[in-house]
């Protein structure tokens, strides 16, 4: 058996594996939040997570999610995925994309944090404040490693809008992929195929 055949059996398998599996991924193009499964906890009523078209404010597709901000209320509002296994899998990475400024977020900040029984959350990321930022909003792609729940059946990522008189805050396109997928046996394999 010739090596190229070999090397043409097992390119799938890694080709498969290099991309990983979508576990979660949401664009909120139903035009509803919080989209099926999601939880949105409301401090705020008037102003918390919505719908959001405005073109500026979408990453892509009609739509986003957007928190309006609120002078002289405390805002914490929460914006909570479905529940998500990641135990089949060596580890994930969620990759999402936000609009908003560095600098408002002294004011007001989007917290990122995970949970793996729904209750108790770690803070895992925040919109790093910067004082001398201009204000002004760009669309930012922020990837995380999910290795510290590895192993974990009961995943759950809550956006967190917490502030005072901040700054409106957008998301889209977030999603959650299986990672390091590369199968330590494929490879082997696939270095056995080479040494015959
Ligand atoms: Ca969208």
């Amino acid at each position: 058996m010739s090596k190229y055949w070999l090397l043409a059996l097992f390119l799938p398998v890694l080709a498969i594996s290099v991309y990983g599996d979508d576990i979660l991924l949401e664009d909120f193009e139903g035009g509803i939040v919080p989209p099926s499964g999601w939880t949105l906890d409301i401090t705020v009523g008037t102003h918390t997570w919505g719908i959001e078209n405005r073109p500026v404010y979408v990453h892509s597709g009609t739509y986003s999610a957007g928190c309006r901000y609120q002078s002289g209320q405390t805002q914490d509002e929460k914006l909570i995925t479905p529940v998500m296994d990641i135990s089949s899998y060596p580890s994930a990475d969620l990759s999402f994309w936000w609009y908003g400024s560095t600098y408002y977020a002294q004011f007001a900040n989007l917290y990122v944090r995970v949970s793996t029984d729904g209750s108790n959350y770690d803070d895992v990321w925040e919109i790093p404040y910067n004082p001398s930022g201009s204000g002004s909003h760009i669309w930012t792609q922020q990837n995380l490693s999910l290795g510290d729940y590895a192993g974990s059946s009961t995943v759950y990522i809550m956006f967190r809008y917490l502030g005072d008189g901040g700054d409106w805050v957008f998301i889209d396109d977030i999603s959650v992929v299986s990672s390091n997928a590369v199968e330590s046996s494929s490879l082997g394999r696939m270095k056995a195929a080479f040494s015959e």
